[in-house]
């Protein structure tokens, strides 16, 4: 190093030293860590196998009940993102079982959260004084601040996936939390299926409603869901990345289900070949239906019934499916995105 520049590098660092004192940090030190030119995501793609990971959360009905726990639930913790309890940079994802005869106790949170139903057909979820049975496929949402409670009449585990925005809700530190009274049960003013039928139906409230920050409608059946893609199959071009790729929305606004986060459904027919993709909001995926593999760069990611995976923020990939039709589900801060106006996409055209 030249005189000139030692000396310059001296005077730097005992400046640094200086307004370090006074909680002053130089930009110009920093600044290439804070502006990327694209974006670069500590997340790293993973899969989670059923079949493997099922005996973990069933043995933890073993060793712990959801009186001790409050919520059973193994945390599917990125590993780019140790000790964080988050599956991408703004997400918690998380496997919750709920056993024959147990409940898991009325509580609300500014968090907003949404589950994924993977097996049994006897638990339900109440939210905000209205209950509905979880069978397999559903996607249900908890809005910010909704009373929840869960329960299992049946005689078989029931096991979902959970989804909340508890980094971005850390993030802006918002987060709030309270539990009913202890042991009681929220009332149930109105029907199960009420939901559905006043703003699913192609019908809405002519007055005394507002759209509230997520969507009336906390329980979108899968039965539903499954028979309005199967009738889209055949009707209409395929996107060459997605296939019939589809959203789940407020029927108030059109708008993502959520406030925060966006979920979505997709049918990849069978011997699809998707094409290369990439978009900023980091995605997880669960397969619902078939089996097939989605490629990034030199891995691939072989997924089947139940699998969950992750796809990181502006990492090209592509989905393709086997030889019979694959369903997936997905949801990531999409919503959030795209009210910031941040959120953008890459088709790749080989
Ligand atoms: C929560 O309320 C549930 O209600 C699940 O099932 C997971 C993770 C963190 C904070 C609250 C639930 C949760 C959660």
């Amino acid at each position: 190093m030249s005189e000139e520049n030692t000396s310059k590098k001296i005077a730097r660092t005992n400046f640094y030293e200086q307004i370090e004192k006074k909680s002053l940090t130089p930009l110009w030190e920093v600044m290439q860590n804070l502006v990327l030119p694209e974006p670069k995501s500590p997340c790293i793609p993973k899969i989670w196998k059923y079949d493997d990971i099922r005996k973990d959360i069933l043995e933890a009905g073993d060793i712990i009940s959801t009186e001790e726990a409050e919520r059973r639930v193994l945390i599917l913790e990125n590993p780019g993102l140790l000790g964080t309890s988050r599956i991408t940079r703004s997400l918690y994802a998380g496997m919750q079982l709920i056993l024959p005869g147990e409940t898991a106790r009325n509580h609300r949170h500014t968090q907003t959260a949404l589950r994924f139903v993977l097996e049994g057909s006897s638990a339900y979820t109440t939210v905000e004084g209205e209950k509905t049975t979880m069978h397999r496929g559903d996607f249900i949402i908890t809005p910010p601040w909704g009373w929840h409670e869960h329960g299992n009449n049946g005689d078989q585990p029931t096991i979902w996936l959970d989804g909340l925005d508890i980094p971005i809700v850390q993030f802006l530190d918002t987060s709030f939390a309270e539990h009913y009274d202890k042991n009681v049960e929220q009332p149930l003013p109105k029907p199960e299926g009420d939901a559905i039928a006043r703003y699913g139906s192609g019908l809405a409230p002519i007055d005394n409603f507002s759209a509230s920050a997520a969507s009336p409608i906390f329980n979108y059946p899968y039965s539903t869901t499954r028979e309005a893609l199967e009738k889209m199959k055949g009707n209409g071009e395929l996107d060459v990345c997605h296939g019939l790729k589809m959203k789940y929305t407020n029927p108030l606004t059109g708008d993502y289900a959520m406030p925060t986060m966006a979920a979505f459904i997709q049918l990849l027919p069978s011997g699809f070949t998707g094409k290369k993709y990439c978009s900023t909001d980091s995605t997880v995926f669960v397969c619902v239906e078939g089996e097939g593999k989605t490629t990034l760069g030199d891995t691939e990611i072989h997924w089947t019934e139940n699998d969950t995976f992750v796809i990181p923020s502006w990492v090209p990939h592509s989905h393709n499916s086997s030889n019979i039709d694959a369903v997936l589900f997905s949801f990531s801060d999409r919503a959030i995105q795209q009210k910031c106006g941040l959120w953008r996409e890459k088709r790749y055209s080989n």
